[in-house]
This record gives C-alpha cells, structure tokens and sequence, in this order.
C-alpha cells in the first residue's frame, strides 16, 4: 500500500451502490493512503461490509450516515472532516466501479504540483455510456463554459476530481444547494468564480449493464429538473458578477 499522505485523501460517496463497492474501495486502496467512504444512509448492508474491511486495514475510514441526504452532502460531511484532520485536498470518486482508481496518483501528482487549482476528469467513455447522459452532459457543459467565460471547465459533471478542501467548504456553507446531484457542477462554477482554475485530465468512465453489477440513481426528470434550476440560479449568480469575471478573464488571456 502507497505511503500515507497528510495532504490529499481519497473521499468516496456511497449510496447504496451495489455489489461493485467492495472492488473499488480496494482499487482506491491499492493507489492511495488515506480512503474515506462516506456511507450515506445506505440500506443495502454495504456499511457492515465496508466496515468490516476497514477493521484490517488502518489506510481505510468509514464514515456512516443515519440517513440518506445526498451526494453534496455525504461529501461536505467529509469534507469538514477531512478539514478537522488537516487535509487540503480530496479526490472524489464514485463507489460504484464507473471511475479509474489507477488514476488517482497521476490527479494527486497533477494537483500537488499545482495546489491551488482543482484537478477534473475529463470523461472518456466506453461504447455501453447511455446517449442521453453522454449528450445531456454537453447542455450543463454549455452552461458552465458561459457562467465562468470559459475559464477552462473540460466536463462540470465527472465526479472523478479533486477539490481544495477549505474553498469548497466554504462555498458550501454560504449555499444551501448543491447538496444533492446539483453538487458537482455547482462546485466547480463556483470554485471558478473564487479564483480556483481547473486542470483537464483525460479519464475513462465506465457504464456497466445491471447484469453485471451497474446501479445508477440517476433519475431523468428528478435530477435534469434539478440540473435546471441549478443552472438558472448559476446564470443568475453570473449575471451579478459579470464585470468582475470579464475583468479577471481579460487579465489571464493577456
Ligand atoms: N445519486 C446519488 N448518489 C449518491 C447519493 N449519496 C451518495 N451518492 C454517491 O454519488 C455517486 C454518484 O451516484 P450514481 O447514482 O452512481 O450516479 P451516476 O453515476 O451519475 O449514474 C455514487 O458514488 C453514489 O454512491 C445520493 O443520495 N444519490
Ligand atoms: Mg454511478
């Protein structure tokens, strides 16, 4: 196992996520030191085993949630966590198997030589990637390109990334949105907006058939009506901050 580091963790969500978990925590483990799962309010059993597996194996921290509250906010309450413990940075990735745990270091080394961006996956996909996600995904991109002026988002959705730990936070506290499937792109236009710049990494992601173990909560009208009004309020945000963006923009294209 890789050598513990104080600065950069691996930060999983997991919501009920099927029988791949046990395989991707392992994957993560075997590329990095340290690995939070956050259990949020799973009721399909994979806490016990999760914890069951970090019993032996001190590299490896389950954090478990009474309830289910969502993908933004499984991943603050690591976040301030991580925070209280001294973290700068976390690697977020599903718990699902869709994302290349072989890639966290080349991410830790690409955001450890630049700290003070965050680093984004840029998905590659496989044949199998459902088209209405894949396209879907270039609407919020559209967005996310304009509400920052193109300040270099490659994909505002990839939850394969890493994050500064401190300016997440406290965008998260000054927001109550963003605590469900609204949290990834909101995360990265606002980290944007605070002056934190993307790094583009190319990153594979993987969309497994339900026969071979593939869960999604995705739900199409649930979370695109979500995607939608969090991109309004996201263009609203914009419009308020214009100059300052256009200035800022103006000062790095020169
Ligand atoms: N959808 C969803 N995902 C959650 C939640 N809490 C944590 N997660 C985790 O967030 C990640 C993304 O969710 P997933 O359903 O796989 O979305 P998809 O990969 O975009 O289809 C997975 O690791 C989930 O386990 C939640 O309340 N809803
Ligand atoms: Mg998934």
């Amino acid at each position: 196992m890789p050598a513990a580091s104080t600065t950069h963790l691996v930060l999983i969500p997991s919501y009920n996520p099927g029988p791949k978990v046990l395989d991707t925590v392992r994957a993560a483990r075997a590329q990095w030191t340290p690995v939070w799962v956050v259990v949020d309010g799973s009721t399909d059993g994979s806490a016990e085993k999760l914890q069951a597996l970090a019993a032996s194996d001190d590299g490896l921290k389950v954090i478990v949630l009474p309830e289910n509250r969502g993908k933004g906010s499984a991943v603050l309450e690591g976040f301030m966590l991580a925070a209280a413990a001294g973290f700068s940075h976390a690697l977020t990735m599903d718990s699902d198997g869709q994302h290349p745990a072989d890639l966290i270091p080349v991410f830790m080394a690409a955001s450890q030589a630049e700290p003070d961006k965050m680093v984004l996956g840029k998905p590659v996909f496989d044949a199998d990637a459902p088209a209405l996600r894949v396209n879907g995904r270039k609407i919020s991109n559209g967005w996310a390109n304009v509400e920052t002026l193109w300040m270099g988002i490659g994909d505002s959705l990839y939850g394969f990334r890493i994050y500064p730990v401190m300016p997440l936070i406290r965008i998260m506290r000054a927001n109550r949105f963003m605590r469900r499937f609204d949290f990834d792109p909101e995360a990265v236009v606002r980290l944007c907006w605070a002056g934190v710049r993307p790094i583009n990494i190319d990153a594979p992601v993987r969309y497994f058939r339900a026969d071979e173990g593939g869960v999604s909560h995705f739900k199409y009208l649930r979370d695109n009506t979500l995607l939608t009004w969090m991109h309004t309020r996201l263009f609203l945000g914009f419009l308020l901050r214009l100059p300052l963006l256009a200035w800022r923009r103006l000062q790095t294209s020169s």
